[in-house]
């Protein structure tokens, strides 16, 4: 019986290595030559090595010398030649799924019911549900396959995040949500879709960073949730296409890439050609799991470059600045944000300890010190009392706190535990001060809904001033920190909140083509903005639903929640060590 087992489980690894890897047999039978023996061997694998650099060198030479003789029309024809091989081992590339080696499934629980037991509560939660059925019923009547809708307009919607692309985000982000909700025909609906049209092989420059977050975050969720291998091949040819993002000087991988080429940029607004933190640095969760579902280490080691070089880089009092240049690895402009281009970086310092059953000590320590810099040097109390989250500028901190750092309140909670020196009660404290603060921007506008971004400064507090930060986009931040704030706290205000921001999308922002942002939160006859955002089915709904469920739907002892709300397994990985991970063999 035993000697079965481990036969089978040597033929998984076997499959897994040959699939993946063909450098790791000649890795590992290196290793078991290693000796007297091998070392001559290796003296004569050296010479003849050498001998082929020279042949080589020679060959390439003679070449060189032979196209210098040749015509235009000769050349031009030559390299239209190569392009078409290349086109044709690329369409070879894209022809049919491959199979995925098998690897134990992480347990799932938690992933339904969650009924929670007072009727008011219910009542509430049924209502998330039914206004999650008019965001995908309207989506599904009038942008079905389009990116995201356009809700007054009844119309497909898409942003240059996506490129030219009709990749049909809005069914990827939502189908966990659905999932979760218990809305299995629309999620079958979802299902069919991605199976006979979702292909990545377009030519459209997407974002690396968005198309990680919902689409390898959503279809891995919907994979772990549903036990779908569609999902899970998506996620693995979609990951693939973004690999070569980060053929870059440094390992530190473009904005931008070209689905079909593999050609990367960045974005042409960013500091000096810098990448951006909160892209480059959110990659880690998803790719983690990737290597473990593939067996593949690129992905693993992708991300663990990106982290080992920003280890060893000086860091302005401490902090990160939010732009990183690829080709020359130094930072651009030194501005610091806990919200955009910022954020999302720090969530998944702490988030890659959690889903490693906290044996990543690696990223948990580079968390807390990060946090403390932040706490240092970015966090104040306001004259009113709020505490507040500002933004560093070139040594200056800017009384400024957007919408998207308010997710902060809910990461400060979640890392509470296992914070250094016994600061946990500290951190709980802070994530609801935050809380507190970002309810207060909500709370201090005509509509209920808070503005994109709120000020701290000359008798202002936690209002907008410039008419382009008082808008709202169906965002989920303030929501996803009520409700880890209320997970941790029990304390009934975070329901009240959140029902009150429920309301008050119910009431502004719901139209009969779906849900839209709103223009204008200081005016009560607001103008909309005729977008109905994927996160907001990922993020805004998920999150309300999860408030007013009990606690053993997705409990966190099992899940970990990317940052586009998308749950991820805990891996507890045991004697498990990802590919990759080994230290490197001579
Ligand atoms: C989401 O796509 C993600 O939460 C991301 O990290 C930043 N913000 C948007 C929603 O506001």
């Amino acid at each position: 019986m035993r000697k079965r087992r481990r036969t089978r489980e040597g033929e998984i690894e076997r499959e897994r290595e040959l699939w993946w890897n063909p450098d790791f047999s000649w890795t590992r039978d290196f290793t078991h030559a290693y000796g007297s023996e091998a070392v001559l061997q290796c003296r004569e694998e050296e010479e003849s090595l050498r001998d082929k650099i020279r042949a080589d060198h020679e060959r390439a030479l003679q070449e060189a010398k032979e196209k210098l003789r040749k015509s235009r029309v000769e050349l031009q024809a030559e390299i239209q030649t190569e392009k078409s091989k290349v086109m044709e081992d690329l369409k070879k590339k894209d022809a049919g799924p491959k199979p995925l080696p098998p690897v134990p499934m992480p347990k799932v629980v938690g992933v339904s019911d969650g009924e929670p037991p007072e009727p008011d509560v219910k009542e509430k939660r049924d209502k998330i549900r039914e206004m999650m059925k008019h965001a995908w019923d309207s989506y599904r009547q009038y942008g079905w396959g389009h990116n995201e809708l356009k809700p007054l307009a009844k119309k497909g919607h898409s942003t240059n995040i996506f490129g030219n692309s009709q990749l049909g985000a809005t069914i990827v982000d939502a189908l966990d949500t659905l999932y979760i909700m218990g809305l299995h025909e629309e999620f079958k609906d979802g299902q069919e879709w991605i199976e006979q049209n979702l292909d990545f092989g377009v030519n459209a420059e997407v974002s690396v960073f968005e198309v990680n977050i919902r689409f390898i975050g959503g279809l891995l969720a919907a994979y772990y949730l549903s036990g779908q291998e569609v999902f899970k091949l998506k996620a693995v040819q979609l990951a693939e296409k973004l690999l070569p993002a980060f053929n870059t000087p440094t390992g530190i991988p473009w904005a931008m890439v070209n689905l079909k080429s593999g050609v990367g940029r960045n974005w042409g607004w960013a500091s000096a050609g810098s990448s951006i933190l909160a892209e480059f640095g959110t990659l880690h969760m998803e790719f983690v799991h990737l290597t473990y579902l593939t067996g593949n280490p690129a992905y693993y080691q992708k991300v663990m470059h990106i982290r080992k070089l920003l280890a060893k880089m000086d860091r302005p009092n401490g902090l990160y600045p939010n732009y990183l240049n690829p080709r020359t690895g130094r930072w651009g402009q030194h501005h610091t944000s806990v919200g955009g281009l910022g954020d999302s970086f720090y969530e998944y310092l702490l988030k890659a300890w959690l889903m490693s059953d906290k044996t990543d000590t690696e990223a948990r320590k580079t968390y807390d010190d990060a946090i403390e810099a932040i706490e240092r040097h970015l966090i104040r109390k306001s004259n009113g009392g709020l505490t507040f989250i500002g933004e560093w500028k070139n040594g200056h901190l800017e009384r400024k706190m957007g919408h998207l750092a308010c997710f902060a309140g809910g990461m400060f909670a979640l890392g509470a535990d296992g914070s250094p020196d016994d600061k946990a009660g500290h951190y709980l404290q802070l994530g609801a001060e935050i809380a507190h603060t970002c309810h207060e921007s909500y709370d201090r506008t005509v509509l209920k809904l808070g503005p994109e971004a709120f000020k701290f400064d000359s008798g202002l507090e936690a209002v907008a001033v410039r008419q382009n930060e008082k808008y709202y986009i169906l965002r989920p931040e303030v929501i996803e920190t009520y409700w880890y704030m209320w997970r941790f706290t029990h304390d009934p205000k975070y329901r009240q909140w959140g029902w009150e921001a429920a309301q008050a999308i119910d009431k502004y922002c719901r139209v009969s083509g779906g849900f839209s942002g709103v223009k204008d939160v200081y005016s009560s006859n607001p103008t909309y903005d005729d977008v109905q955002q994927s996160f907001f089915l990922a993020e805004t709904l998920k999150y309300l639903y999860l408030l007013f469920s009990s606690d053993d739907l997705m409990p966190f002892e099992s899940w970990v929640f990317n940052t586009e709300a998308h749950p991820l397994p805990v891996l507890h990985l045991g004697n498990i060590t990802l590919p990759g991970s080994e230290p490197a063999q001579r």
